[in-house]
């Protein structure tokens, strides 16, 4: 049997599910590598000449023989190469870029560190409420940027796109955030409309399904995985 031509190395984090909601998406058919965070398996020397900077998500485009990485560029490369959830034209393209990068410079970054301090420092005996407020507040303020820009729109850019997809498992996870919606209605709508689709639901469980991220489960489990896979950064803090 012949291999697919895209091969995605990832782990059930945010980033991690971006790819795999435009691969459910588009139908696409994909092989699949889970990499273990806990063991840090995005650190090996054979992942690293895929993925220079050690983190997960990476793609393998057989077609061209090459790897790509950085979540934001997978999503671009995807898009161009099946010609899906990406506008032809050229106004439309430039906002889903835009938003694409809105999301890799600001609501990742910005979320990720609140969920950092919180969920996996805080835990492990460093309480850093300057840092915690600071992450929260800028998280919430970005949520209320998205919000605005949802309203009267059913998606971020015309119709469902890439940029959707990147942004929504972030702050889809404003549970695991601890960061606040309330006000945010068209923000709930977009989460309600995304929420909906099948293939984000399957996309969501693959490599596995991470409930305590939405808010729909107990997050012990996740608390013990996080403790192992930050151990490191801890001990040196
Ligand atoms: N800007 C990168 C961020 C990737 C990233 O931070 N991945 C995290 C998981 S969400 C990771 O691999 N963490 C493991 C580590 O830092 O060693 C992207 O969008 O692909």
């Amino acid at each position: 049997m012949t291999q697919p031509d895209i091969h995605l190395y990832t782990a059930a984090t945010m980033n991690g599910y971006k790819p795999v909601i435009f691969l459910e998406e588009a139908g696409v058919p994909y092989g699949l590598t889970f990499i273990d965070l806990s063991k840090q398996e995005q650190k090996a020397p054979d992942y690293l000449k895929l993925n220079p900077n050690g983190k997960i998500p990476t793609i393998v485009d057989r077609d061209e023989g090459r790897p790509i990485f950085e979540s934001g560029a997978i999503l671009w490369h995807l898009a161009n190469k099946y010609g899906k959830f990406l506008s032809d034209d050229p106004v439309a393209r430039s906002e889903t870029l835009q938003w694409l990068f809105f999301q890799v410079g600001h609501v990742g970054p910005m979320m990720g560190q609140a969920m950092y301090f919180q969920r996996i420092a805080a835990p492990n005996g460093h309480e850093e409420p300057f840092s915690i407020k600071r992450y929260v507040d800028e998280s919430r303020r970005l949520l209320e940027v998205l919000d605005t820009r949802l309203a009267g729109r059913d998606f971020l850019v015309d119709d469902y796109s890439i940029a959707d997809m990147a942004v929504y498992p972030w702050a889809r996870a404003y549970p695991w955030a601890r960061v606040g919606i309330d006000g945010l209605a068209n923000l709930k709508g977009w989460f309600d409309r995304i929420d909906a689709r099948p293939a984000v639901r399957k996309a969501l469980t693959i490599p596995k399904a991470q409930p305590a991220f939405w808010g729909d489960a107990d997050e012990s489990e996740f608390l013990k995985e996080n403790a192992a896979r930050f151990a490191s950064d801890v001990k040196t803090a």
